[in-house]
């Protein structure tokens, strides 16, 4: 691509992602980089403003541990997340993330973040851990606050970062393209930190023709991280765990609010609650089944358990929430209609603030909820190490808490030397959230500084293979453009494949193979052996993606990057012979809990070859 400049921006710290992480990370490292005379550069895809999962905004906060109040200890935070991940999770990194959380969500108010505030002045909580904000412009807050800090020279907004470069076995930058321009990028760092986001799309959608694109999960995160971390040759965990979000239907509306705010059941075509009727089912998973909260995946099990014996459709009880709520002004009108106006603002307010699209659909489906029911049901899987997911990479944790094996010298650094990880990128600690997140991502940046300042020593470019990567990188746009004349529809061509069949192809093995809606989320060794096959077939063809400008080469490189996490997520449900989180994904041949895999299972590709390793490791109690 002689037409394509080449732009090298040589840095010390290289930030992957403008999200949640990325920003908490800009936020400290920009302290820490000052001290040792470091440069700090951040990359994202798309505006800071409103990138990544928080980019509509939120309406509250899922991570607050109350340490300083006295709300809670750390010890409880690992406890619900241990309890709501089956029992698999790092200890440390979880307790590391809630001990320094409360600071994030701190900073967020001070920057301009309104909390709900009760007549005391206190946090108006969701539940336990949530707090509840007017967060419409969330996202653009916490940005703003990191480019503050960093300074915008230092940011390069509408860059897609596609892989890694190496020197050796150590990170060495990252090398993509501008979506807007006609750039190829080459980032020299001596450390990076890829922090951008989970993989939305990997599965087919329940939406589908008119509400294409319409997901729970932002659709632009899409396996950048976890191709970035293989390809680096980094070890990655629990990439089995997806997360499937029981979400208000077809526009994907947070639930949260309903349960823990509104304190809403949730009840089956025959008004029947399954959290009741179906409760001698938790017996089977126990310990776990038997812990409050109930594990998300197994609130979605006994939900799925109804549905699949035709009891559906399952609906969110709005209509009885509210009115219970209300009740007790019955006997004054004047504030009994105060009243009701408040809670009908609220439900409105829970989506404007996060998923606006689900209060178009309640409007313009004629839904009040303070009048009528509202569906309810579980969507397609996602890849979120920061929610209820735990997919991510396998990362040291903090000297302090860390037993040895999980340790190995600078905090959230990835099994490969500069390279760190955090939010979704990092795994098997859940629960962190857009404030853990944050927090991950301020813990990450001062640990990279200290790496930068460490290991200052010179790293070797091989030009050469740069060269060949801008070759690769712009590849489907030069098929496209030598093929597109030899037929007379360019989307149906022999010559290339356009990244929207390749994503559907893509979604299709995956939802019928390895557990997607239409396969009621149940797999087997048979299903998931053929699924491989069909993935090899596939990355023979993705060599062969075609482009027919800048936002379609996006869209290769996004599905590229999407197809290993899927053979990431397959491989890894495969080699753990057991079903551990009904609710996310059922082994058909294998449907019980099993002792001898309370371990994580871990995963390498060899950037060499190709070729995986799958190991169990072992499980550390430290609480
Ligand atoms: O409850 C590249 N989340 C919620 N968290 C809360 O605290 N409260 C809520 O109310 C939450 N809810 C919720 C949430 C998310 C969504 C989508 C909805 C509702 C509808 C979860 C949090 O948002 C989430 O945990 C964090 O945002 C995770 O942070 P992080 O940094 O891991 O991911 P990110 O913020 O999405 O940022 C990713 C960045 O990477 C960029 N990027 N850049 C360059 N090159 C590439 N190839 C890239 N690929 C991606 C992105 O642009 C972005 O900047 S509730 O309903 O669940
Ligand atoms: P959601 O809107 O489903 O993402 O939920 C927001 C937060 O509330 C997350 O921390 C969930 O784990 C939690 N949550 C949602 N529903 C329930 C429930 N029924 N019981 C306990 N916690 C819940």
């Amino acid at each position: 691509m002689a037409d394509f400049e080449t732009v090298v921006v040589e840095t010390d710290v290289l930030i992957c992602g403008g999200g949640m992480a990325a920003c908490g990370a800009a936020v400290e490292a920009a302290y820490w980089s000052k001290k040792n005379g470091l440069k700090v550069t951040l990359v994202d895809k798309a505006s800071m403003d409103r990138s990544g999962a928080v980019a509509m905004g939120l309406s509250a906060i899922n991570q607050y541990v109350g340490l300083k109040d006295g709300q809670n200890t750390m010890n409880d935070y690992v406890d619900y997340v241990r309890n709501d991940l089956m029992g698999i999770t790092r200890e440390d990194l979880v307790a590391s993330i809630a001990r320094h959380v409360d600071g994030s969500v701190h900073l967020f108010e001070k920057w301009g973040l309104p909390i709900w505030k009760d007549a005391d002045g206190g946090y108006v909580h969701e539940g336990r851990w949530q707090l509840m904000i007017n967060g419409e412009s969330y996202k653009i807050i916490v940005a703003e606050a990191a480019k503050n800090a960093l300074g915008v020279d230092n940011i390069f907004e509408r860059v897609f970062i596609t892989g890694p470069l190496m020197d050796g076995d150590r990170c060495s930058g990252a090398v993509g393209f501008s979506v807007r321009e006609n750039k190829f990028y080459v980032f020299k760092a001596k450390a990076t930190l890829a922090a951008m986001g989970g993989a939305v799309g990997v599965f087919k959608p329940r939406s589908s023709g008119e509400g294409a694109g319409r997901a729970w999960y932002p659709p632009f995160n899409s396996g950048a991280s976890t191709y970035f971390t293989l390809k680096a040759g980094a070890e990655m965990t629990c990439q089995e765990v997806r997360f499937i979000p029981v979400r208000f239907k077809d526009a994907y509306g947070p639930v949260g609010a309903w349960f823990l705010l509104f304190k809403s059941r949730a009840t089956n075509a025959l008004d029947e609650n399954y959290m009741q009727t179906r409760a001698g089912e938790l017996e089977n998973w126990a310990p776990y089944g038997k812990v409050k909260p109930v594990p998300a995946n197994l609130r979605n099990w006994l939900m799925m358990l109804d549905v699949m014996e035709g009891k559906g459709p399952i609906y969110m009880r709005t209509e009885e929430a509210i009115a219970k709520l209300a009740e007790q002004y019955k006997d004054d009108p004047k504030a009994f209609k105060k009243k009701m106006k408040e809670l009908e603002n609220e439900a409105w307010e829970d989506f404007l603030d996060m998923t606006i699209s689900q209060a178009l659909l309640w409007a313009s489906t004629n839904v009040q909820p303070e009048e009528s029911k509202s569906e309810i049901a579980a969507a397609e899987p996602y890849f979120i190490g920061s929610h209820s997911g735990a997919s991510g990479a396998w990362v040291s944790g903090p000297e302090d808490i860390a037993p040895p094996e999980y340790f190995w010298g600078y905090t959230n650094m990835s099994t490969v030397k500069g390279l760190f990880c955090a939010g979704d990128a990092s795994g098997a600690s859940s629960h962190k959230f857009s404030s853990g997140s944050h927090a991950e991502g301020r813990i990450a940046g001062k640990s990279i500084c200290k790496f930068a300042a460490e290991n200052k020593d010179a790293l070797n470019y091989d030009d050469a293979a740069i060269a060949k990567m801008k070759e690769a990188v712009f590849k489907p746009m030069v098929l496209f453009e030598e093929n597109c004349g030899k037929t007379t529809q360019a989307d149906v061509n022999p010559h290339y494949i356009l990244p929207k069949m390749f994503q559907m192809r893509l979604q299709k093995m995956m939802d019928e193979y390895a557990g997607g809606v239409t396969a009621q989320f149940t797999t087997s060794e048979a299903n998931l052996n053929k699924c491989l096959d069909l993935l090899a077939l596939l990355k023979e063809d993705s060599e062969k993606l075609g482009a027919k400008d800048l936002h379609e080469l996006m869209r290769a490189w996004e599905n590229t990057h999407r197809m290993y996490q899927a053979e990431a997520h397959v491989r890894s449900i495969l080699f753990r012979e057991e079903t551990r989180w009904p609710g996310y994904y059922f082994r058909s041949d294998k449907p019980k809990m099993d002792a001898n895999w309370e371990c994580f299972v871990n995963c390498r590709l060899d950037p060499k070859t190709d070729e995986w390793e799958m190991k169990k490791v072992p499980l550390k109690k430290i609480f």
